[in-house]
Order: structure tokens, then C-alpha cells, then sequence
């Protein structure tokens, strides 16, 4: 059976979600953030960090690798979409999410909502939203007069961009001026499986 290694409150909630998406059987193996640099979770993921999944002898790290490796090898058309081209589209909207969204998103949840008040920094999180500014807008032209990423399906792309995403929620980052952009966020977080991954909290 699948294993998932990772604490529902980490990236590992990403690709639990993507797991209840999928309706396939996985053991959740609910390891701390705190114990990812211990020896026996750095023999699965020598970088110390979580979520790892061991699908039989097969064992990867990297929550957006774990999520396109498993729509790919259990998913099918149209969360694992049938083309190559939206295989592309696929990786690029993910990709884009761990490099446009999550740094400044990171920055941004930790100096408003983490971090203890002493350590928060307000020019910090103020400049993080402004660098957001640009991605989002994107993102919310792109979405004007569609559904979901790819089209009119809700794929693996709109589950690893809202799954990065969401913390905008978690930490309020005023979503009001990319209408489109939020409207489609809040569709995606409500979806049955993603409510039984916050259920595990
Ligand atoms: N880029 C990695 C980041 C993994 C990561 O940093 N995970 C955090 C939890 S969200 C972690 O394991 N922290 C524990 C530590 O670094 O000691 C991914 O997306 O999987």
C-alpha cells in the first residue's frame, strides 16, 4: 500500500489531498516537522523535510513531484489530463506555484500569522504581498471566462496551484483586487477531498 509520511499541518496536506483526490488506499504515516531531520526519516528524504511517499521500493520527496508522479501513474483524464501539451501545462502551473507564489507566500504567513509577535516583521510581509501582486494578476487574467486552469476540468494543475495558494487564506492576504483568481481558490479548497484532509486536523 501507499505510504505518506508527513503531518497534516505541512506541505503533506498537499499530497494527502491529491491522494483523496485520486480515491486510492495509503497508509498516512503522520511524522512531525520536528522529527524529519531524525535518522530514520532522513534515510527516506536525506533533506530532512517532509512529505516522503513510498509507493513500494519507489520513495520520492517533493510535495509537487509526489502529486504529478501520482496523477500520472493512478489518475486519469481529466485530473490526469490525456495530451502531452497539458501534461506541459501541468508541470508549468506547478512549477510556477513553487516559484512565483510559495517563497513570497512563505514570507508572508510567517511575519502575520507563525512567527510569535516579537519576530514578526511588517515590512517583511507588506513587501511580499506587493511581489505577489504581479503572479496574481496573472493568474487572474488567466482565469477570466474559465473554470479551472486547463479549461473547464478541475486537474492536478488547479489542485498543486490551489494547494500553494491557500495559504493566502490561512494568513488573510487580501485576495479582493484578483476576483477571478479567488473565486476559483475557494471552488478548488471546498472540493469533498480536500475537506477530509482539513477534517484530519
Ligand atoms: N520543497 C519541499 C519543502 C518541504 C519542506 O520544507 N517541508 C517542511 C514542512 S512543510 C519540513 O519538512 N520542515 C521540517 C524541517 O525542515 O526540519 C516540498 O515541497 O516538499
Amino acid at each position: 500500500m501507499l505510504k505518506i509520511h508527513g503531518t497534516v499541518r505541512s506541505r503533506t496536506a498537499r499530497t494527502l489531498w491529491a491522494l483523496e483526490e485520486l480515491g486510492v488506499a495509503y497508509e498516512h504515516v503522520p511524522t512531525d516537522s520536528s522529527q524529519a531531520k531524525s535518522s530514520g526519516h532522513l534515510a527516506l528524504n536525506p533533506n530532512g523535510h517532509v512529505p516522503v511517499l513510498e509507493d513500494g521500493p519507489t520513495v520520492l520527496w517533493e510535495s509537487m513531484a509526489i502529486n504529478l508522479y501520482l496523477a500520472e501513474k493512478y489518475g486519469r483524464a481529466p485530473f490526469w489530463p490525456s495530451l502531452p501539451e497539458d501534461h506541459g501545462r501541468c508541470y508549468m502551473w506547478s512549477f510556477w506555484a513553487m516559484t512565483e507564489l510559495e517563497p513570497h507566500l512563505l514570507t508572508f504567513l510567517m511575519h502575520r500569522v507563525i512567527y510569535p509577535a516579537e519576530r514578526r516583521d511588517e515590512q517583511a510581509a507588506k513587501q511580499a504581498a506587493d511581489t505577489l501582486k504581479a503572479p496574481l494578476r496573472m493568474l487572474n487574467d488567466h482565469l477570466a471566462g474559465r473554470d479551472y486552469l486547463l479549461g473547464s476540468d478541475f486537474t492536478v494543475a488547479d489542485l498543486n496551484v490551489a494547494s500553494v495558494l491557500s495559504w493566502a487564506l490561512f494568513g488573510k492576504l487580501d485576495l479582493s483586487g484578483v476576483p477571478a483568481a479567488e473565486t476559483w481558490l475557494s471552488k478548488c479548497v471546498k472540493r469533498e477531498a480536500n475537506q477530509r484532509v482539513y477534517a484530519m486536523r
